[in-house]
Order: C-alpha cells, then structure tokens, then sequence
C-alpha cells in the first residue's frame, strides 16, 4: 500500500513538473494572476472608501492564492477532464482564489454587492453558504466573478473564486478542514462531526449577537430624542 502511495507521488510530481514547464500553462497561470490581483485591487480600494466613511474597515484580512498544480490536476482527474490548459480554463472556476475575511456578516454582503455592481465585473456563479449552510455547518458567500486583464495581445476575461467569511466562519473552516484531510484521527469522527455541526450554529448566532451589539455602539441617537439635561 505504502509502495503504491509513493509511486503514485513521484507520478503526481513528475506530472506536475511536466504541467508547470509548457508554455501555454504557464502563460494561462500569468493571466489568472493578473485577475487575482485586479480583483483584490478593487476590494483594497472599497476597503479604503468604506473605512473612510464608517470609521472601521469592512474586512479584517485578504488573502491570495493561485491553486497548486497537484490541486489542479487532481480536479481534473475528478471531473474526468483532460489534463490541458483549454480544460482548466473552461472547466476549473477557483485556479485563481481571493479569500476576505470580515468581523460582521452584514460587512460581507456590502461588500460582495459594490463588488459586483462593478460594470467590468460579470458575476457568473454565487453560492450563499451563509444562508444555506452546508450540511456540515461549512458557511461562506463564494462568487465567481470573471474581470478582464488588458495584456500586450488585447483583452481577455479570467475567472477568479471570492470567498468571503466572518473571523468566526474561517476558523470554524480550519478546524474542519483538518478533519477532512488528516488521516488516523483518534475517537469518533461522527462525534467529532456532530460536535463541529454544533460549533458552526453557535458560531452563527455569535457573528448576529455581536453584530447587534455592534450596531447599538455606534448607533447616533438623534439629538432631539436625549432626556434634557438636569439643571444642577
Ligand atoms: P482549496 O484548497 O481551498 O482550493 P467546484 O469548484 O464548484 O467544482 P465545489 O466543491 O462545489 O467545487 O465548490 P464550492 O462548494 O464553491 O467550494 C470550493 C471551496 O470552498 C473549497 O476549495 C474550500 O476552500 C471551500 N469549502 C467548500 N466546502 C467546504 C467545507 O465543507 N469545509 C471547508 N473547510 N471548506 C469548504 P477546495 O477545492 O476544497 O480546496
């Protein structure tokens, strides 16, 4: 078994040597980073206004990635598709992944939506986690949005995956993604699920208890409504 494994590695590697030396890859990986980076562009700049308008920023952290080409050509395989750089960019909607991280949920849907009001963004998939949890409790807002990058040979239009998360939601998201990939983990892992399942709802009421209670902080209570003032 464990000799299988490793033959299957040292293929997986040599594959994906031989996947990251041809040109069109290469070149295919240089446009979703273009993307990726347009994308994050627009989310630092609506970050910038709205932090200047609400006094906070609308999201806590932003990260980047371009998917491994092992990951690639393992959802390749999945989709039984074939292993080019034409499959992938027909077929593959996450190779270029944005993920925002924000402290309340109402931030998360501000957000998405000026994202996607942009008039050079098109707005091709949007799964709503948040509202419609996965049954594992996984929540989430994902968009695929497509963003034209303008290169030396004119303009072309590449996918790129948002995910947004509450600080709560993406740890919640680590911890279970340790269970779906870490092999021999001790005990029950029904237990374990269903403990996680709970986790994820009491997360979810958390992120609205403290969203209230943000709201009351920094609500203005009109002038004309304060109790007049005691005379001493
Ligand atoms: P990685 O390494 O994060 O990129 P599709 O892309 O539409 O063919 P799918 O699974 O239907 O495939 O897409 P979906 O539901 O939008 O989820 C894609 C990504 O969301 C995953 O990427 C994870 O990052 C995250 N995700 C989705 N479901 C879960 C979950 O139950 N738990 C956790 N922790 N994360 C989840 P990848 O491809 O798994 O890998």
């Amino acid at each position: 078994m464990q000799t299988d494994d490793k033959k299957t590695k040292e293929l997986l590697d040599k594959a994906t040597k031989l996947f990251e030396q041809t040109k069109p890859f290469s070149e295919l990986i240089m446009r979703y980073k273009c993307a990726m980076l347009e994308v994050r562009t627009k989310l630092d700049v609506l970050n910038t206004q709205l932090s200047l308008e609400n006094d906070r920023n609308p999201f806590e952290s932003i990260s980047c990635r371009i998917k491994s080409v092992p990951s690639i050509l393992e959802k390749l395989e999945r989709k039984g598709l074939s292993l080019t750089s034409e499959a992938i960019e027909q077929n593959l909607n996450d190779v270029a992944g944005i993920r925002v991280i924000c402290s309340f949920p109402d931030d998360i849907y501000v957000l998405a939506d000026r994202l996607c009001s942009q008039d050079d963004i098109r707005l091709l998939e949007k799964k709503d986690y948040i509202k419609n949890p996965k049954p594992n409790g996984y929540r989430s807002l994902h968009l695929i949005v497509e963003i034209p990058i303008f290169l030396m040979d004119g303009k072309k239009y590449m996918r790129v995956e948002v995910q947004f998360r509450t600080i709560a939601m993406d740890f919640w998201a680590s911890l279970e993604h340790k269970l779906k990939y870490k092999k021999d983990i001790p005990g029950d892992i029904d237990d374990i699920s269903r403990r996680l399942k709970e986790c994820s709802d009491e997360i979810s009421l958390l992120d609205l208890k403290m969203q209230e209670i943000h709201k009351q902080i920094e609500s203005k209570v009109p002038a004309g409504s304060l109790p007049p003032k005691k005379e001493k």
